[in-house]
């Protein structure tokens, strides 16, 4: 998993499963952290690379959000779980002043920099509008201010940073959440070990949206 939200928000549902982790395991810098269950280690890896490093079996299981696996393709790797954790939605945002439905309407080419290159395409392809795609890692939201795309596609969660450099949500794609993610060979071949441990999980996730206060 990575070390972020997601991190934080699954420390929590392993507790609820029986698994014991130091929370503040993060901070000594390891990347392969021991939990209260001799026979499960956590691996700390950047959010992007988790369906990778389950994929190859390099993981037998990991949390990777629903955004994460779009783009990734999802291949090799089973989604039992939506662990209802990293809630977010991905979007499409402009700056204040520009008008979005208006240059949708009049068949505009636009220029959209995010990191979700693929899910994007599709989006718009689906919609059919003429898009140049431009590739970046981080800090999607500096990209229309300093001119190099008219919109971008991100997650957005509680919409302050968008605010807080005068863009606004003009489309939304879909609800995100975070999955766990099972190699699915390892689903085979060690389901002695990981079956009990999907249900603990499953489990967990329903407890904690039981004792969620409905908003
Ligand atoms: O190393 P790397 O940065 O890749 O990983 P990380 O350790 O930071 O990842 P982590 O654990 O935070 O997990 C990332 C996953 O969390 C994403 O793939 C999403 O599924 C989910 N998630 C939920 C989010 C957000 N909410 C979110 N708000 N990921 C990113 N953000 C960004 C957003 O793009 C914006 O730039 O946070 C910023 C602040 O958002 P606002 O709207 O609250 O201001
Ligand atoms: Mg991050």
């Amino acid at each position: 998993m990575s070390k972020g939200r997601i991190f934080d928000d699954t420390v929590p549902l392993l507790a609820a499963a029986g698994i014991a982790v130091d929370p503040e395991a993060t901070r000594s810098r390891k990347l392969i952290l021991p939990t209260g269950d001799p026979g499960l280690r956590l691996i700390i890896v950047r959010a992007s690379d988790v369906p990778t490093y389950v994929q190859y079996g390099a993981a037998d299981l990991g949390v990777a959000g629903k955004d994460v696996l779009l783009e990734h393709g999802g291949d090799g790797l089973y989604q039992p779980i939506d662990l209802r954790i990293g809630l977010c939605r991905l979007c499409v945002a402009a700056r204040e002043d520009f008008d979005y439905a208006q240059a949708v309407r009049r068949g505009a080419r636009l220029r959209v920099a995010t990191k979700y290159v693929d899910t994007a395409r599709q989006h718009f392809a689906a919609k059919g509008v003429h898009v140049d795609l431009i590739k970046l890692y981080g800090s999607m939201e500096l990209a229309p201010l300093v001119g190099l795309a008219d919109v971008i596609v991100d997650v957005v969660s509680t919409g302050s940073t968008l605010r807080a450099n005068h863009l606004v949500e003009v489309e939304e794609i879909m609800n995100i959440s975070a999955r766990l993610v099972v190699n699915q060979a390892s689903l085979k071949t060690r389901a002695a070990r990981l079956e009990p441990l999907l249900s603990r999980l499953e489990q967990a996730v329903a407890a904690q949206a039981a004792s969620a206060v409905p908003s």
